[in-house]
């Protein structure tokens, strides 16, 4: 193992010394200096340790290990100690206050693995690049009402494969509807065309992204049950043919295969990019919270350094429209904290500026909930927010609209609509006044129980 060592070489500030044993005194690998004097505290001490150096010990045996933890801790009481071994256990090494013990076997083992994993990904960008280059026109499928780990990973495949929009557009049945994902395509400027099952026929090549075939009903069309590619980290379905299958449902998302594949091909990667793929990996797996996998945190830590914060800001964080803003206004000039509880309600409004009003609540000094609520089309809808250390916001919105609309969500954050016909019938009507009094209760009630 120290050969090994004494192959890797030392960095600036390192110095490799070698303990001879007895038997073999001129074993001593090239690069290392011999410890003079054999294992001793005095023979440390000869290497003039300073406050600051560190020591690592690198071997098999269990007997040298500790003897050299006693020789440094007499020479260096002060000086932290790391065992590279991968015989020698944590337990029986002696009771140090800064030691730390790793295999150095599976160090290396970790990163050869890595390597073999870029090179696995390597190979689907060479089969997928040889499969499509010969094709006029790829149709890249996204789910209806495609979300962002969808739009991020069509996205990202295009550039894989050296394509513009023309010769390979992101294509669904289904137009881009909600407000999030709408803020995405609009502030990356990517296009997303909606196309009818006959329309298929335009493309020689189809790559399904984010999905798979038999997502589109019992019978889909027959051009999407066999298609060129498909990636996905959806469960595997079966009932339809593709030539690439790569489905990995361990993972929280689509974007973090591509990203995974951008990084073995080596490709560069622009801020635009970067910052569509961390968006899909953040929205789906709810911030690396839920279902997330160690390939979803690697792939988001090396995106984030290539993305764009001021558009990824710009996409979580649509601009306000003036008239939502003057709604604001309205609803900041009766504003008041009572019992922890901040609600604004808004009038009529976009739907988009309601939970970045109940943001905006939560800032508010007292403030342990905060409820904005508008006026959709036909429904009251309403956002909740609160500090984290309350009754759970989905519990409480559910509590809210029971009987009378939808909600629900997370820990700190929910949503709930209730049309206003239901809320006029219990009520009487949906003026401000109304609507302010009537949630403030339930609030309450909910909040407590
Ligand atoms: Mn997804």
């Amino acid at each position: 193992m120290a050969r090994l060592w004494g192959r890797i070489g030392t960095g600036d500030d390192e110095v490799l010394t070698w303990v001879p044993r007895e038997s073999e005194p001129r074993a001593r690998p090239p690069g290392f200096h011999s410890l003079q004097g054999g294992l001793s505290g005095d023979a440390i001490g000869r290497l003039n340790p300073k406050l600051g150096d560190e020591f690592a010990l690198v071997s098999e045996g269990g007997p040298f290990v500790r003897a050299a933890i006693s020789a440094i801790d007499e020479a260096a009481p002060w000086a932290p100690v790391l065992v590279l071994s991968d015989k020698v256990d944590g337990d029986d090494l002696p009771e140090h206050p800064c030691l730390l013990r790793a295999g150095l076997r599976s160090l290396i083992r970790d990163d050869i693995d890595d390597e073999f994993a870029h090179l696995a990904n390597l190979r689907r960008v060479v089969e997928l690049r040889a499969l499509i280059e010969p094709r006029d026109k790829l149709g890249i499928m996204l789910q209806p009402d495609p979300d962002p780990d969808g739009i991020a990973s069509g996205y990202a495949l295009r550039m894989l494969l050296g394509r513009k929009r023309p010769t390979a557009p992101l294509i669904s049945f289904g137009e881009v509807k909600r407000p999030e994902n709408r803020a995405m395509v609009d502030a990356l400027g990517i296009d997303v065309r909606t196309v009818t099952p006959d329309e298929l026929d335009e493309f020689d090549s189809l790559a399904l992204l984010d999905v798979q075939p038999t997502v589109f009903g019992e019978s889909p069309p027959a051009r999407i049950r066999s298609v060129d590619a498909v990636i996905d980290h959806h469960p595997e379905r079966t009932g339809y043919d593709t030539v690439i299958r790569d489905i990995r449902p361990s993972y929280g998302a689509t974007s973090t295969i591509l990203t995974e594949y951008i990084r073995a091909a080596g490709m560069e990667i622009n801020p635009r990019l970067a910052t569509a793929l961390v968006y899909g990996i953040k929205s789906d797996t709810q911030l690396l919270g839920r279902e997330t996998s160690r390939n979803d945190i690697a792939a988001f830590s090396f995106l984030h350094a290539f993305h764009s914060p001021a558009l990824l800001r710009r996409i979580e964080r649509p601009a306000l429209p003036v008239d939502g803003l003057r709604a604001l206004g309205r609803a900041l000039s009766q504003t008041s904290v009572e019992n922890g509880i901040h609600l604004l309600v808004l009038g009529r409004v976009r739907e988009d500026v309601i939970p970045q009003v109940a943001d905006l609540g939560l800032q508010v000094d007292g403030a342990e909930w905060a409820i904005a609520a508008g006026i959709v089309n036909s429904d009251l809808v309403f956002s909740v927010r609160n500090v984290g250390y309350v009754r759970a916001a989905g519990d409480v919105v559910r509590a809210v609209v029971e009987g009378l609309g939808v909600g629900g969500g997370h820990r700190s954050m929910a949503k709930g609509i209730i049309p206003l016909k239901a809320f006029r019938k219990v009520y009487g009507s949906a003026t401000r006044e109304v609507i302010r009094g009537a949630l403030h209760d339930a609030f309450e009630r909910a909040i407590q129980g």
